[in-house]
């Protein structure tokens, strides 16, 4: 059978999620406007899981448009919230051309009804252990409209993910997948709404997926490698065997985790495995924010310690901070980007905070009315305002992020940040500028074009 599997994103074309049809916006750099560096796992993963004979193309929509006139007799969808209208409009394009679609993912776990007239098959849940059924039914064109995985999948036996498959216009690393889940159930975060335990694969099966390298990777694709888990090192016991089992391989790695993850411990293995990079949700400096969104784990009086302790063993953090939520002032707002440089930042960034559906933060939201009227998906990329904030204008809001970015990226900042892990250590102060230098085009690209947005709209629509 020939197939496609999709990752749906923003498309290079679409108007105006982040008005990169303005002038200003088209000089975001390449590979960040098309979220470039690494390939998500999600692609490689489903691809896995179909027969081996099947002749399959991958489509990374960070990377390349999917092309609905495409030759394939089945499409498998996966999508997140703010692109589920493109995965929709995409789904009713191979339709109509007779293709079969089923679309999985994040946003049809939450929504299967959505897609009833663009897909002829939803999966809800996990896909593991619903493929097999689906691929027969598939085989016999017999599909159901929904299939609901019964059971958590079984992570002990993954297949090897189709790192063949990747296109090499990603930039740098590789994707790899160890944990499922977080113990965590912040108030904003998917997962709050999508309850699954959190799970380990076995060591060696991660050790292996890492080791299966295609011949022709270039030796970056060999040498870096991110582990796109959640909270990767939430079990303190399976992240440290996992930091020891790497420190052999000789890699360099990053992944994503919950500040309460890091000890003098956890960052010396860190640093020693190879890692240096982590991504880390702070969310906030105002402790009344963070205790609002039930993200109790953070606090912000440990924030400096603890990244001190990854500065340390040579590992840059890079952190995202959520702008709007309950607790944030115009006093707050104001002095954050200071507050973010003091407690040590590699890499911040900066955006509203976006209600998925289903999460305890939309419901609140939605139950006391202050979600923007009508269709709100397709603006819930960080980037668009979505809901009256409590303590502060939305016309000021809007205007505030954006102003945020532009002084977090201005010379000044940037030259302090890269300044002060100069002093810790050549390469460290190497990687910290590079990734300044693109972030600060990126950040300050999004806030021209976000300025621009407003400037045409005018106030706030709600
Ligand atoms: C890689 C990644 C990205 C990539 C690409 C996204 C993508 N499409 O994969 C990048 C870096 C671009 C990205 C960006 C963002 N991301 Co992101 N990202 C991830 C990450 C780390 C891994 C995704 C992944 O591959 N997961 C592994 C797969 C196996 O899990 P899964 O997707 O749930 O898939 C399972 C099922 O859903 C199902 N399934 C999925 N697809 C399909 C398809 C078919 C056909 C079938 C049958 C089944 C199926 O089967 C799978 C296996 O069981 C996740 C965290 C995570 N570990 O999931 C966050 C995550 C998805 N991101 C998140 C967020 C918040 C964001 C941002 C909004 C952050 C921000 N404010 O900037 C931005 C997007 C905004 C923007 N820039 O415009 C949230 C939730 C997003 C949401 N709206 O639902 C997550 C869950 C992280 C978190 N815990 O907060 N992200
Ligand atoms: S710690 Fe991160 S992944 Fe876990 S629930 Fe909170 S936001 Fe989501």
């Amino acid at each position: 059978m020939r197939v496609a599997v999709i990752v749906v994103w923003r498309p290079k074309n679409f108007p105006d999620w982040t008005g990169r049809t303005g002038e200003l916006a088209k000089r975001i750099p390449g590979p960040l406007a098309g979220d470039g560096g690494a390939a998500p796992y999600v692609g490689i993963h489903i691809a896995s899981l179909l027969p081996r004979d099947w002749e399959i193309t991958l489509v990374h929509e960070m990377v390349r448009d999917a092309d609905p006139e495409m030759d394939v007799e089945a499409v498998f969808l996966s999508t997140m919230d703010f692109c589920a209208p493109r995965a929709r409009d995409l789904g009713r394009r191979f339709r109509a051309r007779g293709v079969k679609v089923i679309v999985g993912g994040l946003y049809p776990t939450l929504n299967p009804e959505y897609f009833s007239d663009s897909a002829d098959a939803v999966v809800v849940g996990e896909a593991e252990g619903v493929m097999p059924r689906l691929i027969e039914d598939l085989r016999r064109g017999d599909l159901s409209p929904r299939y609901e995985a019964s059971t958590l999948s079984d992570l002990s036996d993954l297949p090897v993910p189709r790192y063949d498959l990747v296109e090499t216009d990603f930039k740098v690393t590789m994707p790899y997948e160890a944990t499922r889940g977080c113990p965590f159930t912040c108030s904003f975060c998917v997962l709050s709404a999508i309850r699954v335990p959190y799970r380990r694969r076995p060591i060696p099966n991660v050790l292996r997926d890492i080791s299966n390298i295609p011949s022709g990777w270039d030796w970056r694709q060999r040498k870096y490698l991110i582990f796109w888990d959640n909270n990767l090192g939430a079990d303190r016991r399976y992240f440290r065997d996992l930091c020891e089992a790497l420190v052999p391989m000789k890699r360099i790695w990053g992944t994503e985790t919950s500040i309460d993850t890091v000890t003098p411990e956890s960052a010396r293995l860190m640093g020693r495995s190879g890692c240096r990079f982590v991504y880390i949700g702070l969310e906030s400096l105002s402790q009344e924010s963070l205790k609002n969104s039930n993200k109790r784990q953070n606090k912000v009086a440990e924030f400096k310690r603890r990244l001190g302790y990854l500065h340390d063993n040579g590992v840059m953090v890079m952190s995202i901070f959520l702008l709007g939520l309950d607790g944030d002032t115009p006093e707050y707002i104001e002095r954050l980007p200071e507050m973010i440089h003091e407690i040590g930042v590699d890499v911040p960034v900066i955006s509203f905070a976006a209600p998925i559906e289903g999460t305890t933060f939309y419901n609140d939201l939605r139950s006391n009315d202050r979600l923007l009227p009508g269709d709100i998906l397709g603006g819930m990329d960080g980037m668009h305002l979505v809901y009256k904030p409590l303590n502060i204008s939305p016309d000021e809001l809007e205007i505030a992020l954006m102003q945020c970015m532009r002084k977090l990226y201005s010379p000044g900042f940037v030259a302090r940040r890269v300044a002060r892990r100069l002093r810790t250590g050549f390469w460290g102060g190497l990687s910290n500028a590079t990734a300044n230098v693109f972030y600060a085009a990126f950040q300050r690209s999004l806030s021209n074009a976000g300025l621009e947005r407003i400037r045409n709209r005018g106030p706030w629509p709600g």
